[in-house]
């Protein structure tokens, strides 16, 4: 082969599960199953595509700095960490969830400064110091839900799906930040250089997405 492969970075976890089947659609599988594998690279179906499986949030670096062509990652963790320089084409309409702000049921108020435990520190800075609201905003890394139930802070930043989460633990949500799902993010050089061979890997996906909406 001529050229390197394009290499397509995939967020581990739901995302990953959801987007093996788009990306089958597309002509493009996995020549081993990663569940059963402790490999990072894998070789597919097409011998000038390889697939890198890594963290979310390490998904838009991989992208920006060219490591990666093509990436697929949460809005939430695009909005968190930055996809500057990168384009978005395509929505695939997966992992769709909301992040919102919660609190304890009948939470009172807070009048001066509000303490906000999250994961999602620069969208909680954003969005507070967008509503004109003075917050301190703590960095957790999971069980977000927990902070308000010890007194660690008067909200939550987090995810929200089904909600059940929250009210297992007594919360509710309060203000809805932004609704999120899957995108696909191209590296811009990569967008120039390798126009054809990506365009036709986004014209796929985006036909799988319809097909599957129509289902
Ligand atoms: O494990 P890690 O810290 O890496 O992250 P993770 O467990 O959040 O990752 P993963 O694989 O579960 O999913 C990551 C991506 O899926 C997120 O970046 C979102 O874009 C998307 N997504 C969609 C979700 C959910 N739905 C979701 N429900 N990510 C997380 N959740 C969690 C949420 O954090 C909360 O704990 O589910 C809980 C809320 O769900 P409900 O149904 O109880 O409201
Ligand atoms: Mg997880």
């Amino acid at each position: 082969m001529s050229q390197k492969p394009l290499t397509i970075a995939l967020s581990k976890g739901r995302i990953l599960k959801e987007t093996l089947p788009l990306l089958k659609q597309a002509g493009i599988e996995l020549l081993e199953d990663p569940d059963a594998s402790r490999k990072l690279i894998f070789d597919t179906t097409r011998d000038d595509v390889k697939i890198i499986i890594i963290r979310a949030t390490d998904v838009p670096p991989y992208v920006q700095h060219g490591a990666a062509d093509i990436g697929v990652a949460g809005k939430d963790v695009l909005m968190e960490h930055g996809a500057d320089g990168v384009f978005e084409p395509l929505d695939l309409d997966i992992a769709r969830c909301k992040l919102m702000v919660a609190a304890l049921n009948d939470a009172p108020e807070v009048g001066s400064r509000l303490r906000v435990a999250t994961k999602f520190v620069n969208v909680a800075k954003a969005y507070f110091a967008q509503q004109g609201k003075q917050a301190e905003v703590i960095k957790l890394y999971g069980a977000m839900e927990l902070a308000p139930l010890v007194g660690l802070a008067d909200r939550i930043v987090d995810i929200v799906d089904t909600g059940n989460t929250l009210r297992a633990n007594g919360l509710e949500p309060t203000e809805l930040i932004a609704h999120i799902s899957t995108r696909v993010i191209v590296n811009r050089a990569s967008m120039k250089t390798r126009h054809g061979d990506i365009q036709a890997i986004l014209d796929k996906l985006a036909e799988a997405v319809e097909s599957r909406k129509a289902q």
